[in-house]
């Protein structure tokens, strides 16, 4: 199986660490790019760490990992909550999906509790901050490792 894992980021995500510490901290996206590339590294992952504010480039992508990698890590941001085409390109996906937020959506506004993407994702990490990031990738190494097994 491919251990090339897709990170994948949603709209606004690109101001992590800019705005709104209180909820998302003071990490930026950068940092947690650099955090995922040098945990993959360590577990023998190839990434490619992405962000969009547009939620077809986030559908291309997708298709372009159908192609060839292991694994998707997702943060879909807002798109969780009102994107039927995200959830129908993860469907076209044959392997695992790990949906990550930053936040505990649960414990925010309600229109946050509701998921299209968890009706597909394997598992849902939410509310353990950026570290979130670096568990997801733990576990698509640890899934990877029982397919080739
Ligand atoms: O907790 C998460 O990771 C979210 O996916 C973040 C989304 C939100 O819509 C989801 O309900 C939960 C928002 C991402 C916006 O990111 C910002 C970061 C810093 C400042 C402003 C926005």
């Amino acid at each position: 199986m491919s251990r090339l894992v897709y990170v994948l980021n949603g709209p606004n995500l690109n101001l992590l660490g800019k705005r709104q510490p209180h909820i998302y901290g003071h990490e930026t996206l950068a940092d947690v790019e650099r955090d995922c590339l040098a945990l993959a590294a360590e577990l023998g992952l190839q990434l490619r760490f992405h962000q969009s504010n547009r939620e077809y480039e986030i559908i291309d992508w997708i298709h372009e990992a159908r192609e060839t990698a292991g694994a998707i890590v997702i943060n879909p941001a807002a798109f969780t909550h009102t994107s039927v085409a995200i959830l129908d390109a993860l469907n076209t996906f044959d392997a695992p999906v790990i949906e990550v937020h930053i936040s505990n959506v649960h414990k925010r506004e309600e229109f946050r509790h509701r998921s299209f993407v968890s009706l597909r994702a394997d598992g849902v990490i939410a509310g353990l901050g950026t570290q979130g990031y670096q568990l997801a990738l733990r576990r698509v190494a640890r899934l990877i490792d029982e397919k080739v097994a």
